[in-house]
């Protein structure tokens, strides 16, 4: 049986408003589930929640860690579908030449048949979702409808959740609607039943946005961004769009505090590609003595600039969605400390005993596990015994390193901002931009080798300007403009730009650098040149350190890294500036004058080194 309007206006709660109720109903009656239910977001209900999702075998619960649980996917539904996420504004330009476009109206009507009758069978869950602090001057609200318990339960950790967002949109805020299904009916409109399976989802996949009318809807997949509407497809790609018309920035960033050891405090936004380091740097334990860094955010950030002309960072989200597979006591300690209760695991190998492993969390693996596939694995299996893309979820405050500012509704004032990706050459450990200008261009250049968090091809070079690439709403090209503009309002209040890249290879293939708790040396170089303590030498990508003054004392490097790390090759980096023309090229003349200018002075600097 379908519920039907009446039931659903007599059941909505008193604090939902008439257009919520309405939007709501309209929805039911087109996808006709058995139910649909309003999460208020208590304690209750999640354990109500999660005993459905155990008794149904989709949450297997872990004895070593209370309150968390497994989850295995289907295996064809392990990451973002970049080809199947579309950018669907009214005209195909404003999508641009990086994203899928569709028309909204062609769009729609392929939706609309899927959508019908796509939760026969199941509940409908309404979640009312606050991005960033309940009732924030930043925030903004949402309402996700799902089909899928698996997504309240990671929505209830990664945004604020339930009666309080609800009442903030009773009160007319704005908020955002977003409409997900995992596209798997129990029920066919014949009436037949089926059985449900662990993992349901649909090979037919659409992740569509719609940027006027600042709409979501998303069908098929359960997976991560795919099916966690508040995170990119509404704190990325609606967010960029509402950010540009409102003159602010929704950036793919993780947001730091780290003090000094004169007890001076900065606060730092990086943009790295997805599982490029972000969740690892956000939770940075420094190797240098003095030094310590707390969390803001591990993945997202908004940002606006203050009454006193700064720019002011808030993290949206309420949890991390982070990459397991690397977690370890030597990696990310905090991390996985985190993880010791109240944590939904993802696609992760299960042990004898009842608790979780992956690849790089120990050194050696168990004799035996249960992998994430649900087989049986041994060290000798030849597969790894966890997706690269398997994910933890879990609150933002279970991490020790969380900042007591984390949720202040102002945000944090940034001092600097990093763009980094993964680049076996040509790219230096650090290097500072010369102005503003010359770090958007840095930032719209960014490439790096792709990695399992998205389907295709891992390890093939891609560009990926601002860690953007799959994420901006919009046309990437309108949005370097829109960088250049914040940049002219910020003027000498801006943060100053760095490109780092912790992922530079030998000749045999081996890390140069460290990495992880060292990459403070890099950021302490970074601070000491904002406070002018230290000259710079410029160079092809930027200026970087005087020999000697990045501090890499206790670090047992071998002779010539330092040359490794930092060597700018010109003949490399006009191959690089060949490339980025043609990148360029592809946005015609939507490609701001400025980023023109920009590689101009790049080839300059190349042409200067060659003759030096
Ligand atoms: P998303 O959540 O997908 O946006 O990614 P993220 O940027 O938060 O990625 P995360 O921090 O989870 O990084 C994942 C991968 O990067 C893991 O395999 C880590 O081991 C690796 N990694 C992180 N920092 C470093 C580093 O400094 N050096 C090296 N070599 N690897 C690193
Ligand atoms: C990323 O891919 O950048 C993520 C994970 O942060 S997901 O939420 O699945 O997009
Ligand atoms: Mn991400």
């Amino acid at each position: 049986m379908t519920v039907d309007a009446t039931e659903i206006q007599q059941g909505a709660p008193a604090a939902a408003s008439a257009d919520l109720v309405e939007w709501v109903t309209t929805v039911a009656e087109l996808t006709k589930p058995d139910a649909v239910y309003w999460c208020d977001g208590s304690e209750e209900e999640r354990d109500r929640l999660r005993a459905e999702a155990v008794a149904s075998g989709q949450f297997i619960p872990l004895e070593k860690r209370p309150g968390s649980f497994l989850v295995r996917s289907d295996p064809a539904d392990v990451a973002r579908v970049e080809s199947r996420t579309f950018i669907c504004s009214e005209k195909e330009e404003d999508a641009g030449p990086t994203n899928n476009w569709a028309d909204p109206a062609e769009m729609k009507a392929t939706l609309m048949p899927l959508f019908d009758g796509s939760m026969r069978g199941r509940t409908l869950y309404v979640i009312p979702f606050s991005m960033g602090p309940l009732g924030g001057n930043i925030s903004r609200l949402g309402v996700e409808l799902t089909d899928s318990i698996y997504v309240v339960l990671n929505m209830r950790i990664m945004t604020r959740m339930g009666a309080e967002a609800l009442k903030l949109i009773g009160e007319g805020q704005y908020w955002v609607p977003a409409v997900h299904t995992v596209g798997y009916p129990l029920v066919d409109a014949d009436g037949n039943r089926r059985d449900d399976v662990t993992w349901p989802c649909n090979e037919e996949k659409y992740i569509t946005h719609f940027p006027e009318t600042r709409e979501i809807w998303s069908y098929g997949s359960g997976y991560g961004g795919n099916a966690l509407l508040g995170k990119k497809c509404y704190a990325l790609r609606i967010a960029s769009v509402l950010a540009r018309d409102e003159g602010w920035l929704a950036e793919h960033m993780l947001i730091l505090k780290i003090t000094g050891p004169d007890g001076r405090v900065y606060h730092l936004t990086a943009a790295f590609p997805s599982a490029c380091g972000k969740t690892n740097l956000a939770m940075l334990r420094p190797t240098i003595p003095g030094w310590k860094v707390e969390t803001v955010g591990d993945d997202i950030a908004w940002m606006r600039q203050g009454e006193d002309g700064r720019l002011y960072a808030i993290n949206p989200e309420a949890g991390f969605f982070g990459v397991a597979p690397g977690t370890s006591l030597d990696t990310n300690p905090t991390a996985l400390e985190a993880l010791d209760h109240d944590t939904i695991f993802t696609n992760v190998a299960l042990t004898d005993d009842g608790d979780v492993w992956w690849e790089g969390m120990t050194k050696e693996p168990p004799a035996h596990l249960i992998d994430w596939r649900g087989n049986d694995w041994t060290p000798e299996s030849g597969v790894p015994s966890s997706h690269p893309n398997s994910r933890f979820t879990v609150r933002a405050d279970q991490a020790a390193s969380i900042s007591p500012e984390w949720e202040d509704p102002t945000g944090v004032p940034i001092d600097v901002i990093l763009f980094g990706g993964r680049r076996a050459s040509n790219v230096p450990l650090i290097s500072e931009s010369y102005d503003w200008n010359h770090g958007v261009f840095v930032g719209a250049t960014v490439s790096s080798e792709q990695t399992a968090a998205a389907e295709g091809a891992v390890g093939s070079l891609r560009r990926d300007p601002f860690a953007m690439l799959p994420f901006c709403g919009y046309n990437m090209a309108d949005y370097w403009a829109h960088w250049f503009r914040v940049g002219e309002k910020l003027g000498d209040k801006a943060p100053h730009i760095f490109q780092v890249n912790w992922f530079r290879k030998d000749s045999e293939g081996n890390w140069l650098w460290p990495g992880f708790g060292d990459n403070a040396r890099a950021i302490e170089w970074a601070l000491r040149r904002i406070n002018g303590e230290v000259e710079a030498v410029d160079a092809i990508s930027g200026r970087i350190p005087v020999e000697g003054d990045l501090n890499t004392e206790g670090l047992d490097l071998p002779e010539g890294t330092y040359e490794k790390l930092f060597a700018l090759d010109p003949e490399a980096w006009s191959v690089e500036a060949d490339l980025t023309e043609e990148y360029f090229a592809k946005f015609g003349d939507k490609v701001p004058a400025e980023l023109h200018t920009q590689l101009e002075q790049l080839r300059a600097r190349i042409a200067a080194a060659r003759e030096a």
